[in-house]
């Protein structure tokens, strides 16, 4: 059984309101950097600077991670993963940069911790905040985000998809027992 979470004009009230709250957060928009991870969190990423420059006129610099997490299932906690880096197009040096993180869904924070990692050779950030489209719950490390589209408990059984119209032709937050 699949249940829809969001539909699109969700998503993108989720995405402006969180645009908002970095900007307050920031108090204002000088030394934003914004880092997508992999695949969709790199297009939210560029979502978000768009609506940045729609909102402020300023275009913030923005670049991607790719990590990627190696379980023997990647539905299932395991305590032997490791999430490990591949690539990464960093724009900017991140000294005394205000740096957000952005993942379509955070589970465990294996890779965000994964990126904080990787991050830290571009420079010292003053700051880094994390933004998610879904927390899904389920922490395994001391890792919390600061800018949350949606809070979806889910069981360990059920599986988030988020669909954007740049890889997926529509966008759309459901979830599923797997
Ligand atoms: P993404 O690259 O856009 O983040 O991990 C590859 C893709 O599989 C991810 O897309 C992610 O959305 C999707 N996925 C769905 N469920 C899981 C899961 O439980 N763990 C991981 N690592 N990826 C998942
Ligand atoms: P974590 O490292 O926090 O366990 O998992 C985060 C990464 O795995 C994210 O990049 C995310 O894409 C992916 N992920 C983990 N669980 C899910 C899920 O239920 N749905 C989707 N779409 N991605 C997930
Ligand atoms: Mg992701």
């Amino acid at each position: 059984m699949t249940k829809q979470i969001m539909d699109d004009m969700k998503m993108r009230r989720s995405l402006t309101r969180i645009t908002y709250e970095i900007v307050e957060n920031n108090k204002g928009t000088q030394n934003l950097v914004f880092i997508g991870i992999k695949t969709r969190g790199i297009y939210l990423a560029q979502r978000l600077a768009e609506r940045l420059n729609q909102l402020e006129g300023v275009q913030v610099p923005t670049g991607s991670l790719d990590v990627t997490l190696y379980r023997d299932d990647v539905h299932m906690a395991d305590v032997g993963d490791q999430a490990t880096v591949h690539g990464a197009d960093i724009p900017v040096d991140l000294t005394g940069k205000h740096v957000i993180l952005i993942d379509d869904v955070i589970f465990t924070g294996r890779t965000v911790r994964a990126a904080l990692n990787a991050l830290m050779e571009y420079g010292r950030p003053a700051k880094v905040s994390l933004a998610v489209l879904v927390d899904r719950g389920h922490r395994e490390l001391p890792i919390r985000p600061d800018f949350v589209g949606k809070n979806i408990p889910t069981g360990m059984d059920e599986q988030v998809s988020v669909a954007m119209t740049e890889v997926d032709g529509h966008d759309s937050v459901t979830i599923e027992k797997v």
